[in-house]
């Protein structure tokens, strides 16, 4: 926009991200998948918070939500099935300038990772991890996973899944450490973002579990909670979640919630007939095992480009 003088008087930063830079590879997720909605909220808060795209590494297993990496724009690590969290770990200790996501399915989190998501909450790494929890493994083709409901037929269990489903919410609240734990559905827009805003903005293991639709293999599933906001309770607070005029006409179910309450939270949790929606816990006062190790692992560019000129210098070839 020019003024008098035909000065320029609109500044543009040229560093700007628009969010096109954190785009990628199309997905491939089947139409209506909730890992497209959970990946355009991830993209906007990237662009909100303009993360630059060269700082910012996207850590996943495998399964269906684990080709995540692959479409963001930029650093990604696709790696094996249930080992995400010790590998954003090591990404995070190395480089801890680095913005490090993680996605896990619910069989790659609670299932093969179990070991490596107990412990992840004890560290308290400052990562953000999201639990794409579809209660079934999608890309092996409609296998029971540990939050599966019981009596679901699946390719496993051709009879009906026989035990009842593990609830991640009050496992993550029971574990030494926990610092933060969230949870809502992939058709919440606005509230998936507010809440991975500050999922981003926790200093610590931010852990945010989404209730993701699986239309290809459990196409009415999650009905009852889609097309019936009774079954869904918002966790309203000036520290937690806040909601639009709008979101609270629909969603009427309200509940006024402390996320220092640990008790509360854990009795949140624990509920069977509502889906919470909301920050359920918040302690930003945990210390970080990244931090205790900071003194020790802090590495110059300077130290750096030695141990490289060390290691290449073997292979060198010296004129007599
Ligand atoms: C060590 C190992 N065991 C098993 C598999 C097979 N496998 C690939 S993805 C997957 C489950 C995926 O389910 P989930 O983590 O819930 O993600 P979704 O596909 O539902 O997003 C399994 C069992 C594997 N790739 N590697
Ligand atoms: S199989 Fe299910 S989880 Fe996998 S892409 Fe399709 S809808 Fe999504």
């Amino acid at each position: 926009m020019f003024g008098l003088n035909n000065q320029c008087i609109v500044d543009f930063d040229e560093e700007y991200h628009g969010i096109e830079e954190y785009e990628s590879a199309v997905p491939r997720w089947c139409p209506g998948c909730g890992d497209n909605a959970i990946l355009s909220s991830v993209q906007r808060l990237c662009r909100d918070e303009q993360l630059p795209p060269e700082r910012t590494v996207f850590v996943s297993g495998i399964g269906c939500s684990s080709r995540f990496p692959h479409h963001m724009g930029t650093y990604g690590f696709h790696g094996l099935h249930g080992r995400a969290l010790p590998v954003a770990e090591g990404v995070k200790i190395r480089r801890p300038d680095l913005h490090v996501f993680v996605n896990m399915g619910d069989g790659d989190c609670c299932s093969i990772g179990s070991a490596h998501w107990i412990h992840a909450i004890r560290y308290n790494m400052n990562l953000v991890a999201i639990v794409h929890d579809n209660e079934i493994y999608g890309m092996t083709k409609m296998q029971a996973s540990p939050t599966t409901p019981q009596g679901l037929r699946t390719n496993t269990t051709p009879t009906g899944a026989k035990l009842k489903p593990l609830n991640i919410l009050a496992t993550t609240l029971g574990v030494t450490n926990v610092s933060f734990v969230a949870n809502v559905t992939d058709w919440m827009p606005e509230s998936m973002y507010k809440i991975l805003q500050m999922a981003f903005h926790h200093r610590g293991f931010s852990f945010v579990r989404v209730v993701q639709r699986c239309p290809h293999y459990l196409p009415h599933l999650l009905d009852p909670i889609v097309t019936d906001p009774n079954n869904t309770i918002m966790l309203l607070h000036e520290d937690g979640l806040d909601i639009s005029d709008d979101l609270g006409k629909i969603y009427k179910n309200h509940l006024a919630h402390d996320p220092s309450d640990l008790n509360k939270a854990r009795e949140i949790a624990s509920m069977d007939d509502k889906v919470p929606i909301g920050i359920l816990y918040r302690d930003p006062s945990v210390p970080c095992y990244d931090d205790l190790q900071k003194p020790r692992r802090q590495v110059t560019m300077e130290m750096r480009r030695e141990a490289l000129d060390k290691e290449l210098n073997k292979f060198a070839v010296y004129e007599n």
